[in-house]
């Protein structure tokens, strides 16, 4: 092609292929394609050699004009993208946000840190054990007989024969805080504790408890029914909840009692979720029995005291309202986004 021909053919169709590009990376293509340093212009350029000396230099005008008019338009058509980019940019306070979910507390670990921190307040140390227990701490020393259901295989995860077992209960902490320290006490004991239960809606063969003891010189069952009427108090705030003791039986005190709160669903008068009772079982408690001081080598003429036993998931279904433990090991988000 001579060089008028390829002059005509390319003024004829940069305006068109330019405006065609559907992105700056396709006007970029299109640049490099007409005056890049390899481009159709420079290409044109090359050939003003083949012209007679009084045809050059209005030629050599010509693609001058005509590589600063592809160029004018490449940068028109660049601006057009970049406006839109821009405006793609501008924030829209209309738009909904992005919603991303903040780390919570786990319920349970919620629940256990706010009974921690009840009974830190009302004068209790906190004290930890081991999960691997021996049958002695855990049943023994607790007055709980060798022919005693809570001893028989099915409930407890012996690790051998009948030595080491995983803890059934927390109370195996209290019984080696009496073993290694003088009273009085003034103690609580959380964590996990192992049952080989099925699991349903109310048993899992890992959950948390806590428990306490209280011992003194002079502590009565009244201090009983105080300290732990006070938790219900403050672990229900400000929904005026009323507490009840029912006696009941437990190997390692007597007497022995069970705390009830009324029902804050249904306010005492029955409702499903009480099963028409109007209280709700919170804890088991009782006056530490002598035969657990004798073996922990307490004097049980000049001390006494209270002890107290709770299931932290128990207490957070009834804090939270939710009806089956399940939703605490499921971790679906959906369940657990909600504290
Ligand atoms: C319940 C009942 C209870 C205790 C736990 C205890 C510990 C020692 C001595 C005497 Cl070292 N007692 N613990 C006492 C009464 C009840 O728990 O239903 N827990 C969920």
């Amino acid at each position: 092609m001579t060089l008028q021909d390829e002059y005509k053919k390319i003024s004829g169709l940069y305006r068109e292929t330019v405006n065609e590009a559907d992105s700056l990376k396709e006007v970029e293509k299109e640049r490099v394609k007409y005056i890049g340093r390899s481009g159709a212009v420079n290409e044109i350029f090359k050939k003003l050699g083949t012209l007679s000396p009084q045809e050059r230099p209005a030629w050599g005008k010509k693609l001058n004009i005509l590589k600063s008019d592809i160029t004018k338009c490449i940068e028109e058509k660049k601006s057009q993208f970049n406006k839109k980019d821009k405006a793609e940019d501008i924030f829209d306070p209309t738009l909904p946000g992005n919603f991303s979910t903040l780390p919570s507390v786990h319920p349970v670990t919620r629940i256990l840190r706010e009974i921690k921190h009840i009974f830190s307040s009302l004068g209790f140390g906190i004290a930890y054990g081991p999960e691997i227990e021996t049958a002695y701490h855990n049943f023994t020393a607790l007055n709980i007989p060798k022919d005693h259901a809570a001893r028989d295989m099915h409930d407890t995860f012996y690790l051998d024969k009948e030595k080491n077992l995983l803890r059934t209960h927390t109370s195996p902490v209290q019984v080696r805080v009496m073993e290694n320290n003088d009273p009085p006490y003034n103690i609580i004991a959380p964590g996990k504790c192992y049952r080989r239960d099925t699991i349903d809606a109310s048993h899992s063969p890992v959950f948390h408890q806590v428990e306490g003891l209280m011992v003194g010189e002079d502590i009565s069952f009244s201090d009983l029914k105080g300290v732990l009427a006070e938790f219900a108090e403050l672990f229900f705030e400000g929904t005026s909840v009323k507490t009840r003791f029912r006696p009941s039986y437990f190997p390692f005190t007597e007497p022995s009692a069970e705390m009830d709160i009324s029902c804050r669903i249904c306010g005492g008068k029955g409702c499903s979720s009480c099963s028409q009772k109007g209280w709700l079982e919170v804890l088991g408690a009782g006056m530490v029995d002598p035969e657990v001081f004798k073996h922990c080598d307490v004097d049980s003429n000049r001390w006494q005291g209270f002890a107290f036993g709770m299931g932290v998931e128990r207490l957070a279904m009834l804090k939270y309202g939710i009806n089956d433990m399940r939703f605490f090991y499921l971790n679906d988000m959906r369940f657990l986004e909600q504290f």
